[in-house]
């Protein structure tokens, strides 16, 4: 008998998804995808990582049945259960905890924006506990959607989808072309690069984006406030910033006239070893030709100063006039309703107990945009106990030991907990050290809504479940099973529910969604003309009374890196050189993927790349093995050398663990850049983001 084969639409969602595309069904099993020409995001676009979806979803490896540990923790040896004994036993051993120590000794953890992504914050709600964490938030996305809301309010993303391209566009501690989509999908931004816009790049390394700019600004790591304030000081003091705009629709512009005055272009080179000169053309450049995208990312919110570095590149935006205009940075249009996260089942009490909330008020307070914990301050509670005791931690995809800073310390973390429960799609490291391991499904074995952009949801898309893997489950239906167990609330709805009710809107349902696989109403410009900007003076915020009430900096400021050679000569003599993590490879996403064949490939070893005088200072040749040390710990990695890169600069890639070496560890303590880094104060005052870039570090040839 011959099994024909299906061919049915839906959006990758191996990366943070978007691209549209056409899923080969055989047998029940995806065996190709393709990109979909209609879509309006990627118009038949792929990465590899998407195109090798067969691959992963159809690994030997795949974790296929929930297991138990059978001997000690990590030792490696598990039984196979049924998902009715797994839930029903750790259903128990939560509602034990929730009566002998309260909802918040239970923590849940994530990974960053996959499908049941608000499902986590759902259940944390419906369980009343408040202590939840993803390893981004702090150091990802959350300084840049909260700093647009207080300053903008709502968050914006480049327009690439309407008729008119950008006059110019700012890449700033972002590599989407690598990294896309964040907001933007990488072909979109490579389709207007292509129109011969112009285009800066400032990044310590001259990256794939970087490369394609006629401006590349290679500043100091953890510096850009300081750049970005400078900017501020010549568009205004050379009066190219857009009059109109700023009189009618911001707020505190005299302020903050007053308070950049002495943020010249020479005091920033001398703060971010970029030439004035260079600086300046920035800034004309940028103010000068409209429309103009500033392409914000991950390289301004890694440091102990995220908040006012994102606002003052926020306000770049506002005086130069490029909010929500055609071919500009638009805010969203939000066209579904948001996740219903049951917000108010969470008592009041518990929310006060958030680890971390009463600290870090934009990332754990009632202001926040999306309350979640403080990761060093939970897991900090989890080791000691202090200011109580965490006894349970339910991981939904997070590889938590190469994903959160300082692995060795959240090693010990994890080994204090009473319950440790990881579901994912294979065994990794983390997984290795839990009670408990869950199989998760697949991109393709899951039902979704996706609203893209991410946040302002311009747009909306189906993904449908097509295919079924071993017994695995979608996280949503693990944690519904989980709530039905304790009787929280909200557990009588299903998902399907939940999505018809995000779409309600639009007028359809889930069902039809899939039949029609995109939503993409024409983009309203210039909203706020009718009601303003959602902020509380109804104009753009320069001067934030809010972030004043609060008890931030009401105007951005500059503040030196704790740990640079300026702050800390003395760590510096041992440790020369300034250490940065986590810059993208385009063939994984964090950590995943080293056992894709297909993918380890294209990038068998860790690297960290070098400029040509660090290699010569040291004697290190090109795919040398290295030995890369900060005052934490030591890894080992390929030299990759360059003169693509500041010369002061050490580039690691994050995510490394080798899944073909010996279980429990799994390689997990040779190449994982999380040793490296801090998890210790000073985070940032309103985030409580810790430091992944912008760090101190050494480099040594690995003895033979
Ligand atoms: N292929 C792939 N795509 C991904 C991911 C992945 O793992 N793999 N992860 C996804 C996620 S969760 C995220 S958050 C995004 C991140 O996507 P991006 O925002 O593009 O972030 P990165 O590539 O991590 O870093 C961007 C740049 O910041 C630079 N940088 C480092 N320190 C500084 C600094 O102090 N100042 C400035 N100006 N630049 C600095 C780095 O050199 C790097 O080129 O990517 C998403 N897309
Ligand atoms: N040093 C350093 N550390 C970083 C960063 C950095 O730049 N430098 N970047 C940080 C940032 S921005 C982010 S967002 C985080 C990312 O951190 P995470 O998103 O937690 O990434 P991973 O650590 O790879 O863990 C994801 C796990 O989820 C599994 N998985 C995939 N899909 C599913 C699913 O549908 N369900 C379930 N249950 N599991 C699934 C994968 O197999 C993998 O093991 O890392 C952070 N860590
Ligand atoms: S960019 Fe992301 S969504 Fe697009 S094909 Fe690659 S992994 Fe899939
Ligand atoms: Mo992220």
């Amino acid at each position: 008998m011959t099994h024909s084969e299906e061919i049915i639409k839906s959006v990758c969602r191996v990366c943070h998804g978007g691209c549209g595309v056409f899923v080969h069904v055989k047998d029940g099993k995806i065996v190709k995808v393709k990109g979909d020409p209609a879509s309006p995001m990627n118009k038949g676009w792929m990465c590899v990582k998407g195109i090798f979806s067969p691959e992963i979803a159809n690994h030997p490896d795949r974790l296929k049945k929930p297991l138990k540990r059978k001997k000690g923790r990590g030792e490696g040896v598990w039984e196979e259960i049924s998902w009715d004994t797994a839930l029903g036993e750790i259903a128990e051993k939560i509602e034990k905890f929730r009566q002998e120590s309260g909802p918040e000794s239970i923590a849940l953890g994530q990974g960053t924006g996959r499908h049941h992504y608000m499902h986590v914050v759902r259940f944390a709600n419906a369980l009343g506990t408040p202590n939840w964490y993803e390893p981004g938030l702090a150091q990802c996305f959350i300084p840049r959607i909260t700093v647009s809301n207080l300053t903008y309010g709502g968050f914006v993303v480049g327009d690439y989808y309407g008729d008119t391209p950008p006059k110019c566009i700012l890449f700033w501690g972002h590599n989407p072309l690598i990294t896309g989509p964040d907001g933007e999908l990488a072909i979109s931004v490579k389709r207007a690069l292509d129109t011969g816009c112009k285009a800066i790049a400032i990044d310590p390394r001259m990256t794939e984006t970087a490369k394609k700019c006629s401006l590349w600004l290679a500043v100091r790591p953890s510096t850009d406030s300081a750049m970005a304030l400078a900017m501020i000081h010549i568009i205004i003091n050379e009066s190219i910033y857009d009059k109109d705009f700023v009189e009618n629709w911001t707020f505190g512009f005299d302020e903050l006239k007053k308070h950049v005055e002495p943020f010249s272009p020479q005091w920033a080179e001398k703060i971010t070893t970029v030439p004035a000169s260079k600086i300046i053309e920035t800034a004309r450049t940028y103010a000068l030709n409209k429309p103009a995208i500033l392409e914000w990312g991950l390289g301004l919110e890694q440091n102990h100063n995220s908040l006012q570095t994102v606002r003052a590149i926020a306000i770049l935006r506002a005086i130069t006039g490029n909010l929500d205009i055609p071919g500009g940075d638009i805010l969203g249009m939000n066209i579904i309703r948001s996740y219903p996260t049951l917000k108010d089942k969470l008592p009041e009490g518990a929310a006060k107990k958030r680890l971390g909330g009463e600290t870090y008020k934009l990332l754990g307070g009632w202001r926040a945009f999306m309350p979640s914990a403080h990761i060093p301050t939970l897991f900090k509670a989890m080791r000691t106990g202090e200011p109580y005791k965490i006894r349970a931690l339910l991981v939904f995809g997070n590889n938590t030991l190469t994903a959160v800073a300082n692995s060795k310390e959240v090693y010990e973390s994890l080994k204090a907990l009473e319950l440790l429960v990881v579901t994912d799609l294979f065994m990794t490291p983390t997984a290795a050290m839990a009670d408990y391991v869950l199989p998760a499904a697949f991109w393709t074995e899951v039902n979704q809504v996706i609203g893209y952009p991410l946040v302002v949801e311009n747009m909306v898309m189906a993904q449908p479940k097509l295919t079924q893997t071993g017994d695995c489950r979608q996280d949503e239906w693990i944690m519904d099973e989980l709530a039905k167990r304790l009787n929280l609330p909200g557990s009588t709805e299903n998902l399907e529910s939940v999505m018809n009710y995000q779409l309600e809107p639009l007028g359809i349902t889930f069902d039809e969604l899939k039949k029609r696989a995109f939503v993409f109403p024409k983009h309203e410009y210039r909203k706020y003309e009718k009601h303003g900007f959602r902020t509380p003076s109804r104009k753009v915020e320069l001067y934030s009374k809010s972030l004043e009430r609060l008890g931030y900096g009401p105007l951005p400021t500059f503040s030196e890196p704790p740990e640079s050679p300026v702050s800390a000569p003395d760590i510096a003599k041992d440790f020369p050189y300034i250490l940065i993590t986590g810059s993208r490879r385009l063939e994984f996403f964090h950590s995943e993927h080293r056992q894709i064949e297909s993918l380890r490939k294209l990038r068998p070893d860790p690297s960290v790349e070098m400029h040509s005088e660090v290699a010569k200072k040291h004697e290190i040749k090109n795919n040398d093995w290295v030995k890369v040390s900060s005052p934490r710990g030591s890894i080992r990695m390929r030299a990759l050398i360059t003169d693509d890169i500041h010369p002061d600069v050490i580039n690691v890639e994050h995510g490394w663990w080798f899944p073909e070496k010996k279980g429990p560890d799994y390689g997990v303590w040779e190449s994982n850049a999380n040793i490296l880094t801090n998890n210790a104060p000073p985070y940032d005052p309103g985030f409580g983001s810790y430091q992944l870039r912008g760090l101190l570090c050494k480099v040594e040839k690995e003895e033979q």
